[in-house]
């Protein structure tokens, strides 16, 4: 009996101080020899068996293995947890004295920006901002602007119908109407509207089924060619150069008349001729024109009181041009190499 326990006590603690590479193993010797069904712990239990004199000696001998493989498993534990902090300790290890990660802070679109900037400098001459649905009526998108059922410019081709009388807007100018039908009539209106537009077209370079406008319109007693002139130049003066040239040509809108197509000198070569302006020296940049009397009487407005001019424009253009893009496509992508540029 003596023997098996001294046995026992001899493999364990050099299983202990051996074999054990981390705490779990350390766990499974303990168990083996220390636990509910350990084999130190089996003897122990046996000893009903054992005679009266035999038994404390044997008890005092299984007690004193017991006792040292506890300090060795005790000491093991403590060596194991503490290499396992120094691994943690250096495989974690932080330097703190590296520079910080760099992150990036986001910003507005670019076709956002250049919306705002055209927002400002028409704010900044008195106008108002008026928003109205995407998904129009016939009767705003078409009729009240003059172009009448069977125009030519309403054909189902450059058009996304949701039923015969609703389809998504053109144009922003059903906004105007809108706005001229729910003010007193022939009161003054100083208005841009701003947002997305939409027609069936090809999707390339240049073209897109959905692209963004600013649309304006100024009325009031005596509103002449001039104000457009003196407006629109001041206009773009500020959203490119302080010496870009400015000119007019005669044009044609079913909304206005007379109507005007308005070019700039070419942002890329000065007037010199190049590429981008076709070797013109020219940039044609926005279409328009006096408000056609009938579109006035339309919306309640009595074109012998009063008078106006009205504008469109492209803010992808715009914008093409302000940051020397030459795809329209690169806005909508929407990836992060040519959005953070901007
Ligand atoms: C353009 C060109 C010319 C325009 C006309 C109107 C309204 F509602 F007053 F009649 N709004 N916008 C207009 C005129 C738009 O876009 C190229």
């Amino acid at each position: 009996m003596k023997e098996k326990i001294e046995k026992l006590r001899q493999d364990a603690a050099e299983a202990i101080k051996e074999k054990v590479a981390n705490l779990t193993d350390l766990n499974d010797i303990r168990v083996k020899y220390l636990g509910k069904k350990g084999e130190l712990t089996a003897i122990l239990r046996g000893m009903s068996q054992l005679g009266a004199e035999d038994r404390p000696k044997i008890g005092k001998i299984v007690n004193e293995a017991r006792a040292q493989l506890e300090a060795l498993i005790t000491e093991k534990n403590e060596q194991l947890k503490a290499r396992e902090l120094a691994d943690k300790l250096s495989s974690e290890r932080i330097d703190v004295t590296l520079p910080g990660r760099q992150f990036r802070v986001g910003h507005l679109h670019p076709l956002t920006l250049t919306m705002g900037r055209i927002k400002n400098i028409f704010l900044n001459m008195g106008f108002s901002i008026e928003e109205g649905p995407e998904i129009e009526t016939d009767y705003f998108n078409f009729e009240a602007l003059n172009l009448p059922k069977d125009h030519p410019a309403r054909d189902m081709q450059d058009s996304f119908y949701i039923t015969e009388e609703i389809l998504m807007r053109t144009q922003t100018s059903p906004v105007q109407a809108r706005t001229m039908q729910s003010r007193e009539p022939n009161s003054p209106i100083r208005m841009i509207a701003p947002g997305r537009v939409y027609r069936r077209d090809d999707y390339d370079a240049t073209h897109s089924p959905m692209f963004t406008q600013v649309e304006g319109l100024v009325i009031d007693k005596g509103i002449s060619f001039a104000d457009l002139k003196g407006t629109l130049e001041v206009a773009l003066r500020q959203i490119f150069d302080e010496k870009v040239g400015v000119r007019f040509r005669p044009s044609f809108f079913p909304f206005t008349e007379p109507s005007t197509e308005v070019d700039i000198s070419c942002v890329m070569c000065h007037g010199a001729g190049c590429r981008v302006c076709k070797g013109t020296g020219w940039l044609e940049i926005l279409g328009a024109g006096m408000v056609h009397p009938h579109v006035l009487e339309m919306s309640g407005y009595d074109p012998a009181k009063v008078s106006g001019f009205a504008f469109g424009l492209g803010v992808e253009r715009i914008a093409m041009l302000s940051y020397g893009i030459d795809d329209l496509r690169l806005f909508y992508d929407n990836d992060v190499r040519f959005l953070r540029q901007f």
